[in-house]
Parts: structure tokens; C-alpha cells; sequence
């Protein structure tokens, strides 16, 4: 064989190569996963489980809950990942990387972690989701990320301008937010 055509074959297998791995490394990116699993709090007996996928820079969550008082109760990420607290009280205040006013999701100010109320039906299910630019999974973006943070249900309806957190009162539910 010519030496030039085994460079070019060289050549060739490289970029293909190359290639392959870019896509794999760009399927990696597009399928960030994220969980929460939801224990009762302050005597509840609410349990859940909240699902965040993140694609091409967009974080879908999907929250249901069970085991809840038929209404509407408060839905936060809170700014520590700890839920050892019997009140939940250990995954501390509104996750508010941005340093403004605690409000209603999408509002004029509010927290990245003010994701609004979860309507609960008679059978104590409830549902919700969200679809955001302004989450990722993992990506180390201080405002951002929500990587080691919690979820809380409340016991209560976010009024959406009390402050710092909505008068949403107790905590029944708490999952930390991990890696998928
Ligand atoms: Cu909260
Ligand atoms: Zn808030």
C-alpha cells in the first residue's frame, strides 16, 4: 500500500473516532437525571417522589406526592439536602441563590426554589411539573444547580408573598435532591 493511503485511512478511522466519541459525550450531557425521594415529616404520613431530567439545558421535574390532606399545599427546593430532621427543619430556608424576594415561580422575584403548590386531590395524590432554563443537574453554576439541595412539602398554601417562604407552615415531606 501507498504510504498516502494509509494515511488517509489513518485519517479517517481518527476523525470517525473523534466523531463517536463527541456524540456519546453529547448523549452524556443530554441525559442528566436527578431524584428525590420523599419521606414523612412532623408526623405526616406523605410519601413521593420528584423526577428532574435535564436536556440541552432544560430541566424537567416531575413531582407526585401521596398520603396528603386533599388541597393545596407548598412546594419548595430547599437550600441543604439534609432531611434528618424530624421537622424537616435541617433542610433549612428557601433555596435563593439569586438573593431576591420569595414569590410566585416565574414572577417578578422569586426564589429559584419557589416552585409554587401541588394540588392534592380527595385520594391524597397530587401532582406537578415544571419545565425550566433556570435549573441544571450537576452543572456546578452556583444559581443553578440543584444538585444537593431538598425538596419540602408543606403542610400549607404558599401565599406567594409572604416573606421569606409563603406562611406555607410545617413541613410533612422532605427528599433530598441526588444524582440519578
Ligand atoms: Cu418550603
Ligand atoms: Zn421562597
Amino acid at each position: 500500500m501507498k504510504i498516502t493511503t494509509i494515511l488517509t485511512i489513518s485519517l479517517t478511522l481518527g476523525i470517525f473516532y473523534l466523531l463517536s466519541d463527541f456524540e456519546q459525550k453529547r448523549i452524556l450531557e443530554n441525559t442528566r437525571k436527578a431524584e428525590a425521594v420523599i419521606v414523612s415529616k412532623s408526623g405526616s404520613k406523605v410519601t413521593g417522589n420528584v423526577s428532574f431530567s435535564e436536556r440541552d439545558g432544560i430541566v424537567t421535574m416531575k413531582a407526585v406526592v401521596r398520603g396528603a390532606s386533599p388541597g393545596d399545599h407548598a412546594i419548595h427546593i430547599h437550600v441543604e439536602g439534609d432531611c434528618s430532621a424530624e421537622d424537616g427543619t435541617s433542610a433549612g430556608g428557601h433555596w435563593n441563590p439569586t438573593g431576591e424576594d420569595h414569590g410566585k415561580w416565574n414572577g417578578d422575584s422569586f426564589h429559584r426554589g419557589d416552585i409554587g403548590n401541588i394540588e392534592v386531590g380527595k385520594d391524597g395524590e397530587g401532582r406537578i411539573s415544571r419545565t425550566t432554563e433556570l435549573w441544571c443537574i450537576g452543572c456546578e453554576d452556583p444559581n443553578k444547580d440543584i444538585l444537593g439541595k431538598a425538596i419540602i412539602i408543606h403542610a400549607g398554601i404558599d401565599d406567594f408573598s409572604t416573606q421569606p417562604s409563603g406562611a406555607a407552615g410545617a413541613r410533612i415531606g422532605c427528599g433530598a435532591i441526588e444524582a440519578k
